[in-house]
């Protein structure tokens, strides 16, 4: 089945515009190294200061660019796989709101009216038309899934007794999951910050703040993961050459995350004040818990992997690794999926550390977590949306991927990348360096009375793999140009584009993950169960409220824009 003609234009401006901007994105990472590093020692570059930069990196990598791609995905997924037409006016209301607000809050951030950080915690407070683009961006992608569930119940409807597709499966999951972590921040943004923003409230409750922004927080990074693993289970078995060891791992996986995902942020907030130890204790169980469904993804895929290798003669205990299709040109999707595999064994385990309630004393608030969460994020979700991108830009405009050679050996130069940047910030971490910091002025600066010679090594590693990932995203940037421009593949387009779908081999039928419903019911249980206590306290400990900062000045600030 050929996608819908405007579906498949506004699938493309999602993915293009977002990479676009990513352009700025990645630009203020390198940058962060060098501040850091002290190879910058300076409170801007090119009229665009520290913090500004921090956050154009943060927002347009972290929320643009990941939410953008779960939707285009999510389109072509369940339109693909349930072969389905779907709403077009739905989807492109979404695209505009979403455009808009990513738009308006870049705007603001550019116009140094927003450096807050992709938390926007407060006291910090940003530009009231900040918060509106905000609140756009999320209305705009709450839509997809209230156009796809129809879709979905008309597909159930039609093919009674069948399983529903892996990916839609997934896709449903992914957006089960930002619905029900974007409520709170919604509040956080339309009660709290907003008005705040626009004067009309003398202050804020700090602590209630970070607690929604929390409970919207800790889901979101699933809400990053999830489109992956929906690549991870359907395409990566394929694209090794065998079948999806276990269906069943994967449909439970999905689920597990729907109930797991929201209950606790908390563990972002050990160190606060006015939440008592066992709420924090509480989330820090359910923390350890939302580890296991990743834990099992890990040994389902390395089974496929396996049983992959095996079908390509791969022999003995640890011999059928060699015959994995690691540099194919044909076949370059594979090392993103892989390679995003590889680095996030370390960004699970090291996420494992701060969900340690007593060691996340030593790392919170230090370079460890940047380290921790460049394994995550910017490791298999960021080669899954690279690499997801070129899939379907190049297949929907029948395009050729040109240098194959180099779209294959991007990841692996990312991943070279973000060992050598992680490395330095778990060192510097271990050792004291704060994140969130300029540290070239200062500490990183021997003429500075606070300079620490012992973080020269680690925040030059950090500045070091940091050039390196931006080598990587040039990399890309030549592919996907080049691909762009290229004449469109004449045998190609005559067929319709689809995705690498994976057979399973172990095909069990378990009812418990064919309905969403009790997942849905528990996980709002659940939530509300981990978040009573803490909101209730936080609402009667009568914390004084605060007026609105910026970074750069200790005085409050006059909400007179
Ligand atoms: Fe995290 C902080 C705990 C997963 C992202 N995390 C962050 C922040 C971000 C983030 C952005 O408990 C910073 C937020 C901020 O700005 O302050 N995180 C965890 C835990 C997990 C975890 C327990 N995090 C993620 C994922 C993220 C992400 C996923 C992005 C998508 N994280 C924390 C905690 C903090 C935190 C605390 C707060 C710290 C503080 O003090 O501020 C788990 O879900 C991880 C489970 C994952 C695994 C790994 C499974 C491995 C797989 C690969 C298999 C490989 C194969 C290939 C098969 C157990 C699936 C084999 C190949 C070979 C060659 C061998």
């Amino acid at each position: 089945m050929e996608l819908q003609t405007n579906l498949r234009r506004i699938i493309l401006a999602e993915l293009l515009v977002p990479l676009a901007l990513f352009i700025f994105g990645a630009y203020h990472g390198v940058m962060q190294t060098m501040y850091m590093s002290g190879v910058i020692r300076a409170n801007s570059v090119a009229g665009i200061d520290y913090y500004q930069g921090l956050t154009a990196h943060g927002v347009i990598n972290a929320i643009v660019l990941t939410t953008f791609f779960a939707v285009a995905l999510g389109y072509t997924v369940v339109s693909l796989e349930l072969k389905s037409q779907v709403s077009i006016a739905g989807a492109a209301i979404s695209l505009v709101l979403m455009l808009s607000g990513a738009l308006m809050a870049a705007a603001m951030i550019f116009l140094g009216k927003a450096s807050v950080l992709y938390t926007f915690y407060p006291p910090l407070m940003a530009h009231p038309l900040f918060y509106v683009g905000l609140a756009l961006f999320i209305v705009g992608s709450w839509v997809p899934l209230w156009t796809w569930i129809p879709v979905y119940l008309r597909w159930r409807k039609e093919n009674r007794g069948r399983k529903t597709p892996m990916g839609v499966v997934g896709i449903l999951a992914t957006f089960t999951v930002w619905q029900m972590a974007t409520l709170p921040v919604a509040v956080e943004v339309l009660v709290q910050l907003l008005p705040w923003s626009l004067g009309w409230t003398h202050g804020i409750n700090v602590m209630m703040s970070r607690t929604l922004f929390w409970f919207f927080g800790h889901p979101l990074v699933y809400f990053w993961l999830l489109p992956t693993y929906v690549m991870y289970y359907t395409m990566l078995p394929k694209l090794a050459g065998g079948k999806l060891f276990s269906d069943f791992a994967g449909r439970f996986t999905f689920m597990a995350l729907i109930l797991l995902s929201c209950p606790l942020g908390l563990h972002h907030q050990f160190a606060d004040p006015g939440i008592s130890t066992t709420s924090k204790g509480i989330q820090g169980v359910l923390t350890l818990l939302v580890a296991i469904p990743s834990l099992l993804t890990a040994f389902t895929l390395a089974a496929s992997l396996e049983y992959a290798a095996r079908q390509r003669g791969g022999k003995g205990l640890f011999g059928w690794w060699n015959k994995l299709p690691y540099f194919n040109p044909e076949n370059w999707l594979f090392p993103y999926l892989f390679c995003g595999l590889v680095i996030f064994l370390f960004g699970g385990i090291t996420g494992i550390v701060n969900a340690s309630y007593s060691m996340n004393n030593v790392v919170h608030n230090t370079a460890w977590i940047p380290a921790h969460f460049h394994l995550t994020v910017a490791g298999p979700i960021f080669l899954g949306i690279l690499g997801g991108s070129l899939l379907i830009v190049t297949g929907l405009l029948k395009k050729p991927v040109v240098s194959s050679w180099m779209a294959a050996l991007v990841p692996y130069v990312w991943m070279m990348g973000t060992f050598v940047f992680s490395s330095g910030l778990f060192m510097g971490g271990l050792r004291g360096e704060p994140r969130r910091t300029n540290l070239g002025l200062t500490y990183m600066n021997p003429a500075s009375p606070s300079y620490r010679s012992d973080w020269y090594v680690p925040a030059h590693m950090g500045m070091v793999g940091g050039c390196i990932m931006g080598l990587a995203v040039l990399l890309y940037f030549i592919v996907l140009i080049r691909s762009l421009a290229a004449a469109p593949v004449a045998t190609a387009s005559q067929a319709p584009f689809s995705l690498p779908t994976s057979e399973p081999y172990h095909d069990e039928d378990v009812p418990a993950v064919r309905n969403f419903t009790p997942w849905v019911v528990a996980a709002v249980l659940l939530c509300a169960a981990a978040y009573y206590v803490p909101i209730r306290d936080i609402a009667k400990n009568g914390i004084t409220t605060a007026p609105g900062f910026r970074p750069d000045s200790p005085a409050a600030v006059n909400t007179t824009h």
